[in-house]
């Protein structure tokens, strides 16, 4: 509960993690949980990025609101005060945005390098939610991979950041941005798999073109793929994504090898061993078409969140996966013609 007077830091203080508990479910624990010099810097990056997503995720908003707020991002950080009530009532995290200048305080408290950081990644993602915005659309494969990038190659590149301006972690780890970028692609890809229906009603599409195109008839749009006559065709076009994603898993694995302070470790590994088991429970599965929403069950987050706990866990648990994904795979061969992931999944399992 918030116990300080308003205007004053430690309200501000409060009231981020109010809002962190609050906005996230999934993230909260974790960013708790880090080492005390970094969890206050994740906290503020945490809502930062949360505040640019519900502007991009509003469709209620006109362009003439939304696009200078996502170009303008990086500044509005710096904007003490900045506050926005215009979110549609349905957005989920809109009260966030109505008291963001509590986030803009706790950001012109951290150091500077901290917040240069974060303006950076601010700055990246927001122009490139823009262009996407604007019109820009996800046709090929290489569209699907600089979406991710903005939405979360981004994220993973600045939380590398931070690490490395903590001292905790080398400062090798953030001269490269391409390991960074691949841990946030391989949870952004997961997502967008799982959100195939969920995102179709809310009139957005981030499957790429370039793959479901060859899956419908000519003509046909994504949405194709929801009907139980093409049950196969979506099959065999999720089975290609899955693959997709698990392609990037030795990145992922190579990226959290180099990481030695231990609470660093469990805040990046919790979200990629949810990934990769998420990744084996949607694999062939008609329900990503039909129901949506697919979720780990309860007890296997909670013994997954404990395994991720050290590197040799997080590493279990990806061969564990990749097992399972290699056994779904042997078992559906020649039960789909139009499925041709049977040997790049094999070799990405590999
Ligand atoms: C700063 C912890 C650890 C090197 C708000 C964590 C939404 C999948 O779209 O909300 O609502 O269905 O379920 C998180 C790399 C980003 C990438 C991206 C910031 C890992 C704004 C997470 C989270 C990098 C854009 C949450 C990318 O999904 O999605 C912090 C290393 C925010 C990470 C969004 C997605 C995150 C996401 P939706 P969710
Ligand atoms: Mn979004
Ligand atoms: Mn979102
Ligand atoms: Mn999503
Ligand atoms: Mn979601
Ligand atoms: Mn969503």
């Amino acid at each position: 509960s918030i116990t300080a007077a308003k205007g004053t830091p430690e309200y501000s203080y409060q009231m981020c993690y109010y809002f962190l508990n609050k906005t996230s479910r999934s993230f909260a624990r974790v960013i708790q949980e880090l080492h005390p010099e970094l969890a206050h810097p994740v906290c503020v990056f945490y809502l930062t990025l949360r505040g640019l997503d519900t502007i991009e995720d509003d469709m209620t908003l006109s362009l003439e609101t939304k696009i200078p707020i996502l170009r303008g991002f990086d500044a509005i950080m710096y904007k003490k005060g900045w506050t926005f009530t215009e979110n549609g009532p349905k957005e989920k995290d809109r009260i966030l945005m109505v008291d963001f200048d509590v986030v803009i305080d706790q950001f012109l408290r951290l150091k500077e390098s901290y917040q240069t950081v974060i303006a950076d990644v601010a700055k990246r993602m927001g122009n490139g939610m823009a262009d996407f915005c604007e019109g820009k659309k996800v046709l090929t494969v290489a569209d699907y991979n600089l979406y991710c990038h903005y939405v979360a190659g981004l994220v993973g590149i600045g939380l590398t950041g931070l690490f490395s301006v903590s001292g905790l972690e080398d400062k090798s780890l953030a001269q490269n941005e391409h390991l960074p970028n691949e841990m946030g692609l391989f949870l952004q890809k997961v997502n967008i798999i799982k959100d195939y229906l969920e995102d179709l009603n809310d009139g957005r599409q981030f499957w790429p073109q370039e793959v479901w195109g060859k899956y419908v008839r000519k003509g046909d749009t994504l949405a194709a793929l929801a009907k139980p006559e093409n049950q196969q065709d979506a099959l065999a076009c999720l089975n290609e994504l899955c693959v997709n994603a698990m392609e990037l898993a030795p990145s992922c694995l190579e990226y959290m090898s180099k990481l030695k302070e231990p609470t660093v470790i469990h805040f990046c590994a919790i979200p990629q061993v949810m990934a990769i088991a998420s990744i084996a429970l949607f694999f062939n599965n008609t329900t990503v078409f039909t129901k949506g929403g697919l979720k780990i069950r309860r007890g296997l987050a909670v013994k997954l969140i404990y395994e991720g706990t050290t590197f040799e866990g997080v590493k279990d648990v990806f061969r564990r996966y990749a097992l399972e994904l290699s056994a779904l795979n042997a078992k559906r061969v020649g039960t789909n013609e139009k499925d041709d992931s049977f040997m790049p999944m094999s070799i990405a399992c590999s």
